[in-house]
């Protein structure tokens, strides 16, 4: 090749690349909807009225900007879950974390790259219980599209969003436990792509339907959009090939079932292989604890092969028990990732090491809540025994920038005060142990230097009552060392951490009772925010946050909040 020739080469590459990076721009109107579900008509909060919201298609490289104007009555920010935002934490969107919510009548232009990540994701209200109605897909592409994915391009694509339901309004429900110290109200039903499904009255035709052709392969994105529940999913007739999760590549798993907590994703294929006819496909609720009541109903929609007799009665798929936690951790376990060339691996060197418990607890009763029982307190949760506390008057991440004071701590505890036997039920009835269950409010941060590794032993407790939370990171994603029941054991566990091909995710349901070990790459300077995706936990103080320090050079620098950054 001629030094010409090079040169024309690499001014047309180049020229590619800058041609392939698109600008998303979409405009979000939040607002009142009027919508009838299972024969109740009711205003709920939606974008564009539309419930699930639109769905953004982005490739890889793109730069988004969208638009939200806020015509509720409500506080709203939207939250983009699973985008790194590198440099641009502003624009992450948990409500008092990085922004002051768009206050009624006002608007503000979130504005992001998508860089080195292709997959599912979704975005969704990050304020109270809004995200119940506030909510869609985001998927990412390839930057050279579909036919670079790292296996078959697929015949068709299916977003399958799982939903959960009230009929009541959701800041309602948040507000009222509150106002009670305690649980929300359970929820009526679950949806798949906003639809119910025949299981419920009312609902028989509002359901959501898949035709589908024999010998195509579909892959479904799933997205478990529920507020507090995780969920079991299964098409009758049919298993899966998970692909991904949490838009990261995941070596090829076959199962019959996809066990999926809110915040995550599944990337699964199905091959329509099956006798040409009528298949539910169908999801309820993964429930780990004991005692706990629940919405113990079944959302289900149909897959539908062309040309089948419309008389012909669907069939329904066997359904794991509600608190089948074999097959959940069989599941959730069995994921590895996708190792590709030129792709980053896990790191093996440590800089910062972290052993964090967490669940629930009691706290002193605030004195706007009226029905809480002064006695027993208000029912909490907690990392470290620090039950996070929202401040009100500054965004952390305003206040990082601006170095005010006053608005959060530095000092998160990087290990618990005391160690006990953490998931031994025996500390909620033993007196001597019972003292346990006091926790504090706090608003405290680790603040860690850019780009060190993260390492966070997770070690859920049996305080009040052992549950399966699912614990989100913004900002980045992790790498899953190893999880496990019952106490975290080192010796034990380092012996079982996967260095070489681990699952990598945004949220990880760390096992009711039970530990994980993560390990991230600080390599976004900012603040973000690291918490239980069920809402009625976050509310109750489950959660975190990291501060990333700025990096050595101008490209490692959160740059300033845009003009329009909200204020309080
Ligand atoms: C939106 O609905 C709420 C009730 O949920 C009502 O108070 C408010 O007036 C409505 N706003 C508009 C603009 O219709
Ligand atoms: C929660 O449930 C109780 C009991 O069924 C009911 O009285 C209350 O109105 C419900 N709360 C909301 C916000 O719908
Ligand atoms: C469905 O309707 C029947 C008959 O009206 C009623 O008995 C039942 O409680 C309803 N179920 C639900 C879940 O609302
Ligand atoms: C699904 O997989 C199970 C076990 O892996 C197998 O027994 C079953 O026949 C498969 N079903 C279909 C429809 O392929
Ligand atoms: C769901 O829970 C209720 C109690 O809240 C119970 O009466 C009912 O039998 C349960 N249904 C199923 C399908 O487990
Ligand atoms: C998954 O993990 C379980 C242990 O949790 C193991 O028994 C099983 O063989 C693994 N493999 C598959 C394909 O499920
Ligand atoms: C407060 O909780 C205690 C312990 O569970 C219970 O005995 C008491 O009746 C509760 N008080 C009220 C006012 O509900
Ligand atoms: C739980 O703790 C109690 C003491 O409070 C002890 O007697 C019991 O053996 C423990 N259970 C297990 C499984 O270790
Ligand atoms: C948490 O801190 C409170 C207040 O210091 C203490 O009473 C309680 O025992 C601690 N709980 C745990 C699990 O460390
Ligand atoms: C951060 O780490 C990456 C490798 O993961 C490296 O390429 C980069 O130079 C590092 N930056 C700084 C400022 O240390
Ligand atoms: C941890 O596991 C090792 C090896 O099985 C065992 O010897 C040790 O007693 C365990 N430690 C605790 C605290 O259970
Ligand atoms: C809405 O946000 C503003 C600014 O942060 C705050 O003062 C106000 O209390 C919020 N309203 C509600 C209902 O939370
Ligand atoms: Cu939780």
């Amino acid at each position: 090749m001629t030094h010409y020739m090079f040169m024309l080469a690499f001014a047309l590459a180049f020229l590619g690349s800058l041609v392939d990076a698109a600008i998303v721009e979409r405009t979000f109107h939040v607002g009142n909807m009027t919508i009838t579900k299972l024969c109740q008509t009711r205003v709920i909060t939606a974008v564009n009225q539309q419930m699930p919201g639109p769905t953004l298609e982005v490739s890889e490289g793109d730069k988004v900007i969208i638009h939200v104007l806020n015509h509720s009555p409500y506080n709203m920010t939207i939250h983009w879950h699973g985008v790194f935002q590198k440099l641009s934490g502003w624009a992450d969107g948990p409500n008092m974390i990085t922004q002051c919510p768009i206050q009624p009548g006002n608007k503000y232009t979130y504005k992001f790259n998508i860089i080195g990540q292709e997959g599912t994701l979704w975005w969704h209200a990050h304020v109270s219980f809004h995200r119940a109605t506030v909510y869609g897909v985001l998927i990412i592409l390839p930057r050279e599209g579909p036919h670079t994915y790292p296996f078959p391009k697929p015949h068709h694509e299916v977003p399958i969003l799982l939903g959960e339901w009230w009929n009541a309004n959701v800041v309602d429900l948040a507000d009222e436990a509150y106002v009670k110290g305690g649980a929300p109200n359970k929820s009526d039903v679950f949806t798949i792509n906003g639809k119910p499904g025949d299981f419920y009255n009312c609902s028989e035709k509002d359901m959501y339907k898949l035709k589908v052709e024999y010998g195509k392969k579909y892959m479904f994105r799933i997205i478990n959009a529920a507020l507090n529940s995780e969920l079991f999913f299964k098409v009758a007739g049919h298993n899966f090939t998970v692909m991904a999760v949490d838009a990261s590549y995941t070596n090829p798993y076959k199962t019959d079932v996809i066990v999926i907590a809110p915040g995550q994703t599944v990337d699964a294929l199905m091959a329509a292989d099956a006798a040409p006819d009528k298949y539910y496909m169908a999801a309820l609720r993964y429930e780990a604890s004991g005692g706990v009541s629940f919405d113990n109903t079944t959302t289900r929609g149909i897959v539908e092969y062309y040309n089948t007799s419309p008389t012909s009665q669907p069939v329904m798929p066997t359904m794991p028990a509600y608190k089948d936690t074999l097959t959940a951790n069989r599941f959730y376990t069995n994921l590895t990732g996708l190792l590709r060339p030129g792709k980053p691996t896990v790191p093996l060197t440590v800089n910062h090491r972290m052993f964090v418990t967490f669940g629930f607890g009691r706290v002193k009763c605030e004195s706007d809540q009226l029905l809480c029982n002064q006695t027993t307190g208000a029912l909490a949760a907690s990392m470290n025994n620090v039950s996070f506390q929202f401040p009100s008057s500054a965004s952390l991440l305003a206040a990082h920038y601006k170095n005010l004071k006053g608005i959060y701590m530095r000092g998160f505890p990087d290990k618990p005060p005391v160690f006990f036997d953490f998931t031994n039920e025996s500390m909620n009835t033993d007196p001597a142990l019972t003292p346990l269950v006091h926790t504090l409010k706090g608003t405290k941060v680790t603040k860690v230097k850019y780009n060190s590794t993260v390492e966070m032993v997770l070690q859920n407790t049996a305080i009040v009552v052992a549950e399966n939370h699912p614990l989100h990171l913004h900002g980045f994603n992790f790498y899953v060392l190893a999880q496990g029941l019952g106490n975290y054991n080192k010796s034990e566990a380092v012996e079982k951490y996967n260095l070489v091909d681990p699952q990598m995710r945004n949220t990880i349901a760390v096992p009711g009772g039970g530990w994980a070990v993560i390990r991230f790459k600080a390599n976004n300077p900012g603040v973000w925010i690291m918490h239980c995706h069920l809402d009625a936990h976050l509310q109750f103080g489950l959660a975190t946050a990291f501060e990333v320090e700025n990096g050595p050079t101008p490209d490692t620098i959160l740059p300033p909040p845009p003009p329009d950054y909200p204020k309080c």
